[in-house]
């Protein structure tokens, strides 16, 4: 079907499809730079990965230095439509010298500002609070060894200061996000100790007052990892609590819930008490397994709810999965194209007619409306987007991806 027809058929449902284009060309999607080694940074210092997160799988092809990784970003950059950004962890610091994670300071990181500013991207940050010998028991900005917790306030303290740097130096604010693997693999006998050990150390760590018009701090929740199956001391609450009490972003992570959970269904709650939130749109599978994301149920609903409670304005979209065994640099063009396909179907919906039958409790016009919308040809206007941004789709697409796969697979 030719744009033009997929144009009509969605102007007859009363849906304009430039809008919806021009919407989606406004919304940058965080990438998250981890997809592209699994999740193991470039610390001289080699730590074990730890925190219950590893990718699995050993395509050929991960990036090993931060010149392979923006490499493998330029090139999928070039296959998603639109201008987006990357968000960065501290192990990926560029540097010749050798900084412990309370030693990270903004230089470390010149080079990513460099080619972000060269790119016309924004940076996203996280502190790294796993793969450290001081994060072998599980435990950090919770731990009851007080110099522990001083060491990881420290590392928290400084990258804060690290996205402040990139928020001024790019003219767009850097979202700094905090996820500890804190927790115990056993039931736990104090768990409001751990939770005031957290606070007390979260509390200091944000003390220093930052321009929001440069870093967003946010709190990522987790409901259990591997190692710590007993209890994790950020638990929603903890954090749903804290972030409104601090004015924070809350982070929910797809994959950080009960597996019947509905994800989508907690932002129109918490919205209502926050003025930002933070997406780590991601897919479990049975557990917080972080596979690419696929154009499902899970993400659609996420993408609508985002789009009818008119939340894009304040919700910064980041994703997060690992799979190795397959190309790194497919996983990240796919599962972002997916999280804007998503997007896409969503502002491509007759939202109004929808929202009209239900408030009239008219249900029944509902279901017809909401599985007759199904057959309009969304695909069509994809490719009109794609094909506006200069970006390949279908075969190319697959030809492109396969070609660079190939490409980076002699790295050893
Ligand atoms: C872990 C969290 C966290 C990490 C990244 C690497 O379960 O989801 O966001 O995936 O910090
Ligand atoms: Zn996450």
């Amino acid at each position: 079907m030719t744009y033009e027809s997929a144009k009509a058929a969605f102007a007859d449902w009363g849906v304009d499809t430039e809008a919806a284009m021009a919407r989606l060309g406004q919304i940058a999607i965080s990438m998250h730079c981890w997809q592209g080694d699994d999740v193991v940074g470039f610390e001289q210092r080699a730590g074990l990965s730890g925190g219950g997160i590893q990718a699995t799988g050993n395509h050929p092809g991960r990036a090993r230095t931060p010149g392979e990784l923006r490499a493998d970003l330029d090139f999928a950059y070039g296959q998603i439509p639109g201008t987006h950004r990357l968000n960065l962890h501290a192990m990926y610091l560029d540097t010749d010298a050798n900084p412990d994670r309370d030693e990270i300071e903004y230089g470390h990181f010149a080079p990513w500002v460099d080619w972000a500013k060269a790119q016309g991207i924004g940076l996203d940050f996280n502190p790294t609070f796993f793969a450290h010998e001081n994060a072998d028991d599980n435990l950090t900005l919770s731990h009851p060894d007080e110099g522990i917790r001083d060491f990881w306030i420290e590392h928290g303290r400084r990258s804060r200061e690290i996205a402040t740097g990139f928020g001024a130096a790019l003219g767009s604010p850097c979202v700094n996000n905090i996820w500890v693997p804190d927790g115990y693999k056993d039931v736990p006998v104090d768990r409001i100790a751990a939770r005031a050990r957290l606070e007390t150390s979260l509390d200091r760590m944000l003390t220093d007052r930052h321009d929001k018009a440069q870093m967003l701090d946010a709190v990522e929740s987790k409901l259990f990892g591997i190692g710590v199956e007993a209890c994790t001391v950020g638990s929603h609450e903890f954090y749903l609590g804290y972030a409104i009490r601090k004015q924070t972003l809350l982070c929910l992570d797809m994959g950080h819930f009960h597996p019947t959970e509905n994800v989508a269904d907690k932002l129109s709650a918490v919205a209502l008490s926050l003025d930002q939130i933070l997406l780590h749109v991601s897919r479990p599978m049975r557990w917080d397994s972080d596979h690419v994301i696929l154009l499902n149920d899970d993400i659609l609903a996420m993408a609508q709810e985002l789009v009818f409670c008119d939340l894009l304005d304040r919700t910064r979209i980041g994703l997060d999965f690992f799979d190795a065994t397959i190309s790194r640099t497919a996983a990240w063009v796919i599962g972002t194209r997916n999280m804007q396909k998503a997007l896409l179907r969503a502002l491509l919906l007759p939202q109004e007619r929808l929202k009209v039958a239900e408030a009239q409790l008219d249900y029944t016009t509902r279901l017809v409306l909401t599985e007759e919308v199904k057959d309009l040809p969304f695909s069509a206007v994809w490719a009109e987007f794609c094909d506006r941004h200069s970006t390949p789709d279908g075969l190319a697409l697959i030809q492109a991806l396969d070609a660079y796969d190939q490409s980076v697979s002699q790295r050893g």
